[in-house]
């Protein structure tokens, strides 16, 4: 079994409901359980910054997959939720959203499939609700989650109430 963490992001529809329900599909998947969520951060679009605000999380996993199969699971999870995925667009507006941000202590770098998250260590929405579920988080290659976020603006990320 190994630990993983997911982010969840969505800002497109009912989105605080589409991050309730994707956090429980999560919980659901085979040989997989839900350690910890994080609560649900209302933060400014990164990245491209003209679109709405995201609400964000983090899902902390206990699984017996792999880190592909995780991958593929999560698509499938978006697909549910309606993600429609345009060509050559990044960052974009959407929505569902499910990173694969950890796995245990995987360092991967196949097509599709980049763990730890590339920009993990640079987003302030990922590593908040990443310390919240898992405060002593590591990212390989990079070190501990904490020191990351403390050197980041978190500007305008707040916990919805
Ligand atoms: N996801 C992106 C790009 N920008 N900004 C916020 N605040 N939250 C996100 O989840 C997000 C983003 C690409 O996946
Ligand atoms: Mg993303
Ligand atoms: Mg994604």
């Amino acid at each position: 079994m190994t630990l993983a963490a997911v982010g969840v992001g969505a800002n497109l529809g009912d989105v605080a409901r589409s991050v309730r329900d994707a956090i429980d599909a999560l919980g659901q998947l085979p040989g997989t359980r839900l350690v910890q969520a994080s609560r649900l951060y209302r933060t400014p679009a990164w990245g491209v910054t003209a679109q709405p605000d995201f609400i964000n999380a983090v899902a902390l996993l206990d699984t017996g997959l792999s880190a592909r199969a995780l991958l593929e699971a999560l698509l499938d999870i978006e697909r549910v939720h309606g993600r429609v995925r345009v060509d050559g667009e990044r960052w974009g507006p959407r929505t569902l959203d499910l990173d694969l941000l950890l796995h245990g202590d995987a360092i991967i770098d196949e097509a599709g499939l980049r763990v730890p998250h590339p920009h993990l260590h640079e987003r302030a929405f990922a590593l908040l609700p990443l310390l919240e579920a898992w405060p002593a988080a590591i990212i390989p290659g990079i070190g501990p989650a904490r020191e990351c976020a403390g050197v980041m603006a978190a500007d305008g990320i707040e916990p919805l109430p």
